[in-house]
């Protein structure tokens, strides 16, 4: 299993280290400021988020007088701290928990799924995945090989068919075997991006419609490599559903790491889980202090 510290090496060797670096010995200078917002943007913050972190970093520093720039890192630390919203745990207290999984196609839905699956096994959760990604047989076949890993049963469809009854069948089926947690996969790609918010629109309805309160959670798998262009895919998946919180895949290799800092600040949505390679439990809930330590290099 790869630790959320290792899969944050390359974002810290390239942008959050040579932050630290800047933040040596020596007085705060206006340059120091530009360094750091220069590091940040090409960290993938984004400007909106790396602008808002460097002004709350100006006024504490005028606010306690500070003018050592070594002093900056601690208040560095607190201020992204503040940026990422407490995850608190997953709504999943119902006779049948719903979690639907949306993201653009390659992000690492299934993947997640299947990793997501056996850590809530884990925890003693009956677990239910439906197959509602019915664009491409081989997606459901990619889910059955996860459902066999994970141990969990996988309800499908046939290929091309309406992945709203695929959604409805596993919620009978999910209630008729007295399961705790239904997890249900979504196709990333249709004929057109309309097609595709028409279709999660629909099969949120149906879920609704069949369980009270559901789908308890929708969370939306963004894939770290993709930076700040997964932040705006982000924003079409809002159009047609209610995202809960954000799977973050392939965190490991990417230098993009900083991009879970507009997603707490920009997109107010916290992490709730974050992928650090292929295998199953490559996986891991999402810490904020250990993220921040991971980032900075502090432990
Ligand atoms: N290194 C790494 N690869 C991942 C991770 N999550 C998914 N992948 C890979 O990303 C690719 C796409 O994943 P998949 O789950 O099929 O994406 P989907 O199209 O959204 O369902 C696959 O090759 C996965 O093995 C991760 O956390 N780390
Ligand atoms: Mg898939």
């Amino acid at each position: 299993m790869k630790s959320i510290f290792e899969s944050l090496r390359k974002t810290r060797d390239t942008v959050f280290g040579q932050i630290v670096n800047i933040l040596g010995a020596g007085e705060i200078e206006p340059e120091t400021w530009e360094d750091i917002e220069a590091l940040l943007i090409q960290g993938d913050v984004g400007v909106e988020t790396t602008l808002a972190l460097v002004e709350g970093l100006r006024e504490k520093v005028e606010e306690e007088g500070i003018y050592q720039k070594d002093r900056l890192q601690r208040i560095m630390r607190d201020e992204i701290r503040a940026l990422l919203p407490e995850p608190g745990p997953l709504n999943l207290d119902w006779p049948l928990a719903v979690i639907l999984v949306v993201g653009v196609n390659g992000s690492g839905k299934t993947t997640s799924i299947g990793k997501l699956a056996a850590r809530l096994k884990s925890e003693n959760q009956k677990v239910v995945l439906a197959a509602a990604d019915t664009f491409r047989a081989a997606a459901m076949d990619q889910l059955k090989v996860w459902g066999t890993r994970a141990g969990v049963p996988v309800v499908t469809g046939p290929e091309g068919g309406d992945p709203s009854a695929v959604a409805f069948d596993a919620i009978k089926y999910a209630q008729s075997r007295r399961a705790d947690v239904l997890i249900v996969d979504t196709a990333g790609r249709l004929h057109t991006q309309h097609n595709l918010m028409a279709e999660l629109e629909k099969i949120q309805r149906v879920i609704a419609k069949r369980v009270a309160w559901s789908p308890h959670e929708t969370l939306l798998v963004l894939d770290a490599s993709t930076g700040q262009n997964g932040l705006m895919q982000a924003q079409q998946f809002f159009q047609a559903v209610k995202v809960s919180g954000i799977i973050l895949a392939k965190l490991d290799g990417s230098a993009k790491g900083g991009m879970v800092l507009s997603i707490g600040h920009q997109l107010e949505l916290p992490v709730r889980f974050v992928g650090t390679g292929e295998q199953i439990d490559d996986f891991a809930p999402f810490d904020p202090n250990g993220f921040v330590d991971g980032l900075l290099g502090t432990t």
